[in-house]
């Protein structure tokens, strides 16, 4: 049983829920948490009965950053030796979408965690940063390549170099997040919007996925290779065939997976 996140393989149909579940601590990242948050990935990834998943905090915070009291001590051969990077690459490497619901703080390993996800969905009290900068290191887990993919070069200079938050209306206006709605809102709307991937072909929304994160990879030529070759693939599938089929029926598909 994990200790600090609570797992819902069904929150809806298809859909599972994965809450960062240290509150004292504004959900900071320890190691173990973050071990936990991987292994039920794997799980739920190779799992038929989830097409996509939903990541919180609570109310106050999705996440306050790493654990600051576990890394305070740390040499550089303790940080290599740890290697955190397995469990984040492993987290990277998820098939299914992942849908962040975030409310309040958002911050360093939090916000970096958050930009793994493929979709976020704000409450109106979200605060987002990278605040690194104020404790003498900088972003290590992807912070100043992700932010700056997302909000450019700027704001992403600010934030990173000063440490200052931003708030969800802020995110919006950057590109940093999907949709900012009212506190009580922000986890029915993330799963909702699961809910409508969970209804498509589970093949199609991987494939899918892998080729829009191409786009972040690889130069355009290849990233338009691999695209083609992944929708030529989807022709093989059930799904395409019941997709097509739905279409000129004038009904609703129903996807397999197959
Ligand atoms: N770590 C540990 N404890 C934390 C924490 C954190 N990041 N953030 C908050 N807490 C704890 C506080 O210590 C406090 O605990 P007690 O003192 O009550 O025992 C409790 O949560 C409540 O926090 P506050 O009393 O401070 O609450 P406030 O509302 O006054 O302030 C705050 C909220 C979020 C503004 C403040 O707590 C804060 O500034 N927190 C630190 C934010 C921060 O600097 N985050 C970046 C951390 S560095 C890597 C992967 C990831 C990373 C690095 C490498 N690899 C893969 C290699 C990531 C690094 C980071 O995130």
């Amino acid at each position: 049983m994990p200790e600090f996140i609570l797992v819902n393989p069904q929150i809806a149909p298809y859909v599972a829920h994965i809450q960062l579940n240290r509150p004292k601590e504004l959900n900071a990242l320890n190691l173990e948490l973050m071990l936990e948050i991987k292994e039920v990935l794997i799980q739920l990834d190779a799992d038929e009965n989830v097409r996509a998943i939903v990541l919180s905090g609570n109310e106050r915070a999705f996440a306050a950053g790493a654990d600051i009291k576990q890394m305070a001590g740390r040499t550089a051969v303790d940080m290599l030796k740890i290697d955190q990077f397995t469990t984040w690459d492993s987290i990277r490497k998820t098939k299914k979408p992942l849908i962040a619901a975030v409310s309040g703080f958002a911050l360093g390993g939090g916000c970096e965690l958050m930009m793994i996800c493929d979709m976020v969905i704000a409450s109106e009290t979200a605060q987002f940063g990278q605040p690194e900068i104020s404790i003498g290191v900088m972003p290590g887990a992807g912070g100043t390549q992700r932010l700056t993919r997302a909000v450019g070069k700027v704001k992403a200079m600010e934030m990173v170099l000063t440490g200052k938050f931003i708030n969800a209306e802020e995110a919006l206006k950057y590109g940093l997040v999907n949709k900012v709605v009212p506190i009580e809102h922000y986890l029915n709307e993330a799963v909702n919007l699961a809910s409508v991937i969970a209804e498509k072909s589970p093949i199609a929304v991987q494939m899918a996925k892998e080729s829009v994160l191409k786009a972040f990879e690889m130069p355009l030529q290849e990233a338009l290779f691999f695209e083609r070759k992944n929708f030529y693939m989807l022709f093989a599938t059930e799904d395409q065939k019941e997709g097509m089929a739905a279409f000129v029926e004038k009904r609703k598909a129903v996807f397999k997976g197959q």
